[in-house]
């Protein structure tokens, strides 16, 4: 169908309108026919075939040629002729969100705004904030999503690096001569975006394992192919990575792996550390004088500082080293005390796997239980299951569980929070579930404080999902006071969800750490619609990790019996 495409040219043609300066009812017919052209669900080919066009309320004499000659020649004339004279730049700045046409147009026009480099300018300078119709809170959210969108640009998720940094380190590992070979840098400190991805290992002939890690058949350039150094760029889905590769001496890799890893910050302070004891720390060791102390594994050079082994994630300079001195480090939580994924869907909503699928995947990944919670009957894009779809799932789960041993299969529901607050079923169909996870997936900027709120004072809710709605790629997430939501959590004993989702991973670091300060548990669940998704526990472990989270505050790490507060064991 060609109805998208057909709106969008409007829409941009309405936006160069109004970056042109024009105002009234041109530019509201455009975007109204973009409206209807998007909201129609007949394809507008066969409408136009059909000499029906004009017969779409909105879609007039004018607009309906202008449709037809798009659909027969591949272009619009009027499209062309408005484009004319509208710089690329300024129209670019259109994707920034909060900024329209009518914005675009005011701030060239009175203060000469060209592009994003003069946007930072008239926002830095105050000359933004003055402008007609503007204002401080409009200025920071442009300036906020300015940010977003830069940080994306240079930033891809630590999910997409790591499936990257996996595929090269699997084939870093059949190099001649290799004996080590480990991630290091923002990768391997799990941080929630990834720069470029480091990778430190060392062999018998450092030459040659370059040329061959150079030659990687999936590298799109070569940048360096030297002694000790190679870099290469990948795919890392839709965008390139930068991959460095360092080769070191075997007698040195924990002191470069320690080094490279970082964060700078952590380096900063252990230099720091090592100068308060006489002593010296560089990427070849821990020195006295001239003389090694340490170099061969991380930990010796830890241990003649005097402090124990730091896990990767927590090395931020966020306290980690007084902590280690003090002997206070947590003992963070690992991959083998998760015993459950508590948030999974199936085919029933928008998933693409069966209960049995689920329960086989599960097993693989070492739980003893598994939560489902497809979507509820308001997400209808999702599919979501209607009261009565729910308790066939409740029946089905029921005597899936009576032939399963040492497994248990969760009745859950991720139950659509409403407008009101309200949840998307009735409490007594909540009542019968093992594990209600409640969600806002529409009105996004209405009032989603109050209404998780008022979900979190539900008995039935054990956990609010992905809390704060914002997406790694982008999106800037709900209109909501995490630290709200974090406090009637705390009030009401609820948890709170780190859905490790991939463009997720949200509660992210801080709001985790914030919630644990609080006293509020942490549920995490993979929100997976797919096999291989399961397997995204990984990065909420990881997440979980940097923000100091210990088994003790993870409800994933309660056997299921604790988990539910239930005795029985059975269905
Ligand atoms: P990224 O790539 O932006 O996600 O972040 P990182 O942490 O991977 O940073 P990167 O790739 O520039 O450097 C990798 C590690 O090497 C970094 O975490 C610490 C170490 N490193 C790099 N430059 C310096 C430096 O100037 N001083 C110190 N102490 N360490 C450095
Ligand atoms: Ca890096
Ligand atoms: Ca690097």
């Amino acid at each position: 169908m060609k109805n998208r495409e057909v709106a969008d040219l409007f829409d941009r043609i309405a936006d160069a309108l109004e970056i042109k300066g024009e105002t009234g009812f041109k530019v509201v017919a455009y975007r109204k026919a973009a409206r209807i052209l998007q909201d129609m669900t007949e394809d507008v080919e066969t409408v136009a075939r059909d000499g029906r066009l004009e017969t779409i309320p909105g879609i007039g004499e004018g607009l309906a040629k202008k449709i037809g000659e798009y659909l027969e020649t591949g272009t619009m004339t009027k499209y062309r002729e408005v484009m004319t004279g509208v710089p690329e730049s300024l129209l670019g700045l259109l994707e920034i969100q909060g900024l329209g046409g009518k914005t675009v147009h005011l701030m060239n026009k009175e203060l000469g705004v060209k592009d994003l480099a003069g946007l930072k300018r008239a926002i830095a300078d105050g000359s933004l904030a003055e402008l007609y119709g503007m204002g401080e809170k409009k200025v920071e959210n442009i300036r906020k999503s300015i940010g977003t969108r830069e940080r994306v640009a240079e930033r891809i998720s630590i999910c997409e690096a790591a499936l990257v940094a996996d595929e090269v380190i699997a084939y870093l590992e059949k190099a001649p001569g290799i004996s080590r070979v480990s991630a290091a840098g923002s990768l391997r400190r799990m941080k929630e975006t990834v720069g470029d991805i480091d990778i430190l290992a060392c062999g018998k002939n450092g030459k040659e394992i370059i040329r061959y890690f150079a030659h990687n058949p999936n590298a799109v350039r070569i940048l360096a192919e030297g002694d000790t150094r190679g870099s290469i760029v990948v795919r890392a889905g839709e965008m390139e990575r930068q991959v460095d590769l360092r080769i070191v001496d075997e007698s040195e890799y924990g002191a470069a792996l320690l080094y490279f890893t970082g964060s700078k910050a952590h380096n900063i302070k252990l230099r720091g550390l090592a100068k308060d004891r006489g002593l010296k720390i560089s990427e070849y060791g821990v020195f006295r004088g001239t003389k090694r102390l340490a170099s061969r594994e991380e930990e010796d050079c830890y241990r003649v500082l005097r402090i124990p082994w730091i896990a990767p994630e927590m090395r931020e300079d966020r306290g980690e080293v007084e902590f280690g001195l003090a002997g206070r480090l947590p003992r963070l939580v690992e991959t083998g005390n998760i015993k459950g994924d508590l948030h999974v869907h199936t085919r029933a909503s928008d998933g693409n796997l069966s209960l049995t699928e689920i329960v086989d995947l599960a097993r693989k990944m070492g739980y003893s239980y598994v939560a489902i919670c497809d979507h509820s009957q308001a997400a209808k894009y999702a599919h979501g299951l209607a009261a009565d779809r729910l308790a066939a799932e409740i029946d089905e789960i029921a005597a899936l569980n009576r032939t399963l041993k040492g497994f248990r299969v969760l009745k859950g529901s991720e139950v659509d929070i409403l407008a009101d607050g309200s949840l998307d079923f009735p409490d007594e169909l909540l009542g019968r579930l093992d594990f209600v996870v409640a969600a806002v997936h529409s009105g996004f900027k209405k009032n989603v404080t109050e209404r998780m709120l008022k979900a979190l004072e539900n008995p039935h809710v054990r956990t609010i999902a992905h809390p704060t709605g914002r997406l790694i790629s982008g999106r800037e997430g709900y209109d909501v006071d995490i630290d709200r939501v974090i406090d009637g959590a705390a009030r009401c004993g609820k948890a709170l969800e780190l859905n490790s989702y991939y463009d997720r991973l949200d509660l992210d670091e801080l709001n985790l750490k914030k919630a644990k300060e609080k006293g509020v548990k942490i549920t995490i669940g993979t929100d997976t619609h797919f096999a291989d998704g399961l397997a995204m526990m990984r990065y909420g472990l990881g997440i979980a990790r940097r923000a100091w989270l210990e088994p003790g505050d993870i409800l994933n790490c309660l056997g299921a019996d604790a988990l539910l507060g239930k005795r029985s064991s059975l269905s």
